[in-house]
């Protein structure tokens, strides 16, 4: 560290000099975050000073939390239930594990290893989840329209499984699980059903009120325990915003750590100190959108979705599959260098190699059509290459 402090004017320039070396969003596709709304940095701004951590300083912070939890709870079909606001979806995803086999030690089914039910395309998240909680993957194949088949999930509980994972859209391919199917055949089989929805969660309930056949994967189905949903993704927050969501009200203190301090109340996050500026940010932007304004910005995200792939099918590519949410994966034989020539050139896309080399565009809140017009010759370009 310095010893004598420098002027903030220059701290401020030299900051602003590495901000400015970020990629612009104009020239990101492959972001599941997105330019957060302008509302919710300002509050998060004013927030920046809090910590959920200490909910007898910050009350008021902390009736916000409430209000969030409540208002995802109501978005996800339960207004019973109960949650807590997180970093992310790792957390979120954690803490679900973490309760379902503490839930299941309570039951005394806690025989042997205990185990989880994935399908083959669950997030990296889980893989660490595994290793710090002493879970063991049972990893099914998925179908081929590359989900977890319902069948084989019946198939693969076995008296040491858990819990079982779905995903309600999967941030490789944008696939939704058939969480309708799922559901019901976990019911009734003492196993906890965890909906991985920190993708699709801010996208498939409008989605699905614009008509678009996706299946219901929220707390209105049978079988459902908890799920992921990420504010900091599709729910336009910013930086650090997730939130777990329970079915059960008691669900949530499941995993309650009493702190030593007198009258410190108990954690039920991962996290002890953690920031009200992203609980803040959520409600702002929540409360500012409203369901129309989410459906409106999911409708448009759709428009530009169809966009780019008849931009992408008259250049003459081939989509590995019909896009269910707002990612695009292109079958391309090069598709690595593709994208390092992308690079190269200022655009930022992803790539897959899980099922043959493809290239993988995600339509955030930031992709316009203009955007997608000043890529698709740049793709065009670095395919001939
Ligand atoms: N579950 C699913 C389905 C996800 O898509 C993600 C993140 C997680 C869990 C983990 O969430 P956190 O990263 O909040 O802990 N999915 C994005 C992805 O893998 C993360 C991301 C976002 C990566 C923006 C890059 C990026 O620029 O694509």
């Amino acid at each position: 560290m310095r010893t004598s402090g420098a002027p903030a004017s220059d701290v401020r320039r030299r900051i602003a000099t590495e901000l400015a070396d970020d990629v612009p969003w104009n020239r990101v596709l492959n972001s599941i975050c997105t330019e957060p709304h302008p509302l919710g940095v300002e509050m998060a701004s004013a927030a920046a000073h809090t910590n959920l951590g200490d909910v007898r300083i910050f009350r008021g912070t902390k009736r916000i939390e409430r209000e969030v939890v409540r208002l995802l709870l109501d978005l996800m079909g339960n207004p019973g239930g109960s949650g807590g606001l997180v970093s992310g979806g790792t957390e979120a995803n954690l803490i679900a594990l973490l309760v379902a086999r503490e839930s299941a030690r309570a039951r005394g089914r806690l025989t042997g290893r205990p185990e989880v039910v994935v399908s083959s395309t669950v997030h990296f998240s889980f893989t660490k989840i595994f290793g710090l909680l002493g879970l063991t993957p049972v990893v099914v194949p998925v179908d081929v329209s590359l989900r977890l088949p319902a069948d084989e999930v019946a198939r693969r509980i076995g008296e040491h499984t858990v819990a079982v994972v779905a995903t309600a859209g999967s941030s490789e391919f944008g696939v939704v699980d058939a969480v309708d199917e799922i559901g019901p055949v976990v019911a009734g089989r003492d196993v906890h059903l965890h909906v991985d929805a920190a993708t699709g969660g801010f996208i498939i309930p409008f989605a699905r009120e614009l008509g678009h056949d996706l299946p219901q994967f929220d707390f209105s189905v049978d079988g459902v325990d908890s799920i992921t949903i990420d504010p900091h993704k599709y729910g336009l927050a910013n930086v650090p915003a997730g939130a777990i969501l329970f079915r059960g009200a008691q669900d949530a203190g499941r995993f309650a750590v009493d702190s030593f301090f007198i009258d410190t109340p108990v954690h039920n996050t991962l996290l002890g100190t953690r920031p009200g500026s992203a609980a803040v940010s959520t409600y702002a932007v929540l409360e500012h959108l409203g369901r129309d304004g989410f459906r409106d910005l999911t409708r448009t995200n759709y428009e530009v979705t169809q966009y780019l792939v008849d931009g992408l099918r008259a250049a003459g590519h081939e989509l590995f599959t019909e896009p269910q949410l707002n990612i695009v994966v292109v079958r391309m034989a090069h598709a690595v260098r593709v994208s390092q020539l992308l690079e190269s050139r200022g655009w930022i896309v992803s790539t897959s190699k899980r099922f043959g080399e493809t290239l993988r565009l995600v339509v955030t809140r930031h992709v316009t059509p203009e955007m997608v017009d000043e890529f698709l010759p740049v793709l065009e370009r670095a395919c001939k290459e």
